[in-house]
């Protein structure tokens, strides 16, 4: 293996997420997701400049594919693709609940003196109250949510565009991520070009109603274009930012475009 600055200075990073990825047992959608792109392992050790012939080779290759898919997926990703959406008769019912905690360790937030903090680089910074989001064009959406631990659910949520929300917040448009930091301590951050995706909506209200806390009142970035783990529930605080952050998750070497 060739050791390039980059290689050096990510060789550690890369191990420990591509080792939690393989104790994860994702092998299962990681092997799909490879197979998909029509790699076999011959084929991994061409793209990934390795030869395959030990674990944490093996492991560090993976990685270094992961993130190549990060940027495949990218340049795939279209704003004119839409995901599927579903009539209301097919909304699973009760919509499961799903975090890094049990449901008894929900966050609750007041409503009343809840303001959401934009930083980054946004030309305002003001805080925002829930009624003032609401006062944005309001939407609503039937998608399936599909999470990788092997379950998915159809379900209804409305608020404002995302990208609606940039706008007026006059964030940089060409900045490339958008990060997100939740009252439980989870975060995670997105490309833009899924931010101003029409169907990711900054979600409010789950069936018809102010999202119930385990839901993740106040605010949950929806994206029917992402796995569940990349939308955020509880959300406090947004920057824009062309620094790269992962995520809780992401952290522990699941794929960070994560689409679905
Ligand atoms: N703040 C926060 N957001 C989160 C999570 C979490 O633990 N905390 N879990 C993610 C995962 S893995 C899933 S599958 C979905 C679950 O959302 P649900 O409870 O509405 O089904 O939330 C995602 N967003
Ligand atoms: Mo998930």
């Amino acid at each position: 293996m060739s050791t390039s600055i980059w290689q050096r200075e990510n060789a550690e990073a890369v191990v420990a997420e591509a080792r939690s990825l393989l104790a994860k047992q994702l092998p299962l959608t990681s092997r799909r997701r490879f197979l998909a792109r029509g790699l076999t392992l011959g084929g991994l050790g061409l793209l990934s400049g390795c030869r395959i012939d030990d674990s944490a080779t093996a492991e560090a290759a993976l990685m270094r594919i992961s993130r190549f898919n990060d940027q495949v997926q990218g340049w795939l990703f279209s704003s004119s693709r839409l995901a599927p959406t579903y009539p209301d008769s097919m909304i699973t019912r009760p919509f499961p609940f799903n975090a890094f905690y049990g449901e008894d360790k929900v966050p609750h937030v007041d409503a009343t003196s809840f303001l959401l903090e934009v930083t980054g680089l946004v030309s305002d910074k003001r805080r925002w109250r829930l009624q003032e989001l609401r006062a944005l064009p309001q939407y609503t959406q039937v998608t399936r949510h599909i999470c990788v631990e092997g379950w998915s659910a159809i379900g209804k949520w409305g608020g404002p565009r995302f990208g609606d929300f940039l706008r007026a917040v006059g964030a940089d448009l060409s900045a490339r991520y958008v990060g997100f930091q939740c009252a439980d301590d989870y975060y995670t951050s997105i490309d833009m070009a899924t931010a101003l995706h029409p169907q990711t909506l900054l979600a409010l209200d789950w069936d018809g109603r102010p999202l119930p806390p385990k839901y993740g009142f106040p605010m949950k970035l929806r994206m029917p274009t992402k796995l569940g783990y990349k939308n955020p529930k509880h959300i406090h605080a947004i920057f824009v930012s062309n620094t790269f952050n992962r995520g809780y998750w992401e952290d522990q070497g699941y794929n960070w475009f994560g689409g679905s």
